[in-house]
């Protein structure tokens, strides 16, 4: 029988991609695999361990805090600093950026931005949630204190961007800008092994993504959009389904295997939408692209826009390349007016 190849063997195999890395890059994604072996074994026994439900506090954003978020981001937040490859660290439960400075740290040129548990609203009614992360190359002199302008980089300079899905099974899908590789976890072995190898998403898809609640907030074009989506048309599969589970990574997941479209787009409520641009959408937006797949705010390439804020949200629009561009067209169609 063949064995699938495992994580550690793929990341070190593929490590010649790059030509003049010392390796680093792939020990920090050793460091978010086991970071994420740790926060899979908290949440498989969460409902036991007392570990579910809110903290009573609020993060930066005004949003409440889960226990389990709080958890996954110290998981990640320490293994990243004990290993060294990292000199600074952002993350959505964080106020600010925390840099690295001990010895260790000193030659790292590597920095980390994730959403360490996104899907927080389905921690406790055992629906899947995600870990996302995001890397980049350091703008500042390697040696010297990591600074906010190393974190404010656009999306279309990340390095690698990956998730880990908590699902039905547990899956760490990650990119490097050369394919995107999903390796499934063996629990009884305590390794991830190359299960979906080069993923891409397939040419047509027929499912739409999108919290239509928000539906009377949405701008015009998202609105005709919907209905659009909703009309009957043989020819394009139309009807779409809709599927929302309200965690982005188990959405995007599906999407990005079956076809299909996700929106979270802005309403009067939130004008900019809901998605962290720097722990949400720049790694989806690479790893769709990557997949053969497009994001955008509406207007413009995700990975194109200059944060100017750590937590600043953006428009997320997501999924295969047609109805991506189609999403655009409806919404380029309303502002004309
Ligand atoms: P979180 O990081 O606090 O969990 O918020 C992000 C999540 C996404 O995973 C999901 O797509 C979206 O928020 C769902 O929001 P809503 O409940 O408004 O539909
Ligand atoms: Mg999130």
């Amino acid at each position: 029988m063949e064995r699938h190849q495992t994580l550690g063997e793929f990341i070190i195999e593929n490590q010649k991609d790059f030509p003049y890395a010392k390796g680093e890059l792939s020990a920090l994604l050793s460091s978010i695999k086991l970071a994420g072996k740790m926060v899979n074994e908290s949440i498989n026994k969460a409902g036991l361990a007392q570990i579910l439900g809110k903290i009573g506090r609020e993060n930066v954003q005004g949003e409440s805090q889960a226990k389990l978020d709080l958890l996954a981001n110290d998981v990640f937040v320490s293994t990243l600093k004990n290993r060294g490859e990292i000199c600074g660290i952002a993350s959505e439960e964080l106020e600010d950026f925390i840099a690295f400075e001990d010895e260790i740290h000193k030659e790292a040129k590597y920095i980390v931005l994730m959403d360490p548990l996104d899907g927080s609203s389905n921690i406790d009614v055992d629906i899947t949630v995600g870990t996302i992360f995001s890397i980049y190359r350091r703008i500042s002199p390697v040696g010297t204190k990591v600074t906010k302008e190393d974190f404010l980089q656009p999306g279309k300079n990340q390095v690698a961007a990956g998730y880990i899905i908590y699902g039905t099974s547990t899956i760490l899908v990650y990119t490097t800008g050369n394919g995107v590789n999903g390796f499934t976890f063996d629990p009884g072995i305590g390794s991830f092994f190359l299960s979906h190898p080069s993923i891409k998403f397939p040419k047509e898809g027929c499912i739409y993504s999108v919290n239509e609640g928000n539906y009377i907030h949405f701008p015009k074009g998202i609105k005709k959009l919907i209905k659009w989506m909703q009309e009957l048309d043989n020819a394009s599969k139309r009807p779409y389904t809709a599927r929302y589970t309200g965690s982005l990574v188990a959405d995007f997941h599906r999407n990005m295997l079956l076809g299909g479209l996700y929106l979270y787009p802005q309403g009067t409520t939130s004008p900019k939408g809901k998605l962290r641009l720097l722990y949400e959408c720049n790694p989806m937006a690479f790893l769709a692209e990557q997949a053969g797949g497009k994001a955008s705010d509406g207007e413009n390439r995700i990975m194109e826009i200059i944060p100017s804020e750590l937590h600043e949200r953006a428009p997320f629009i997501c999924g295969n390349s047609e109805m991506v561009a189609i999403a655009e067209r409806f919404i380029g169609e309303m502002t004309k007016d």
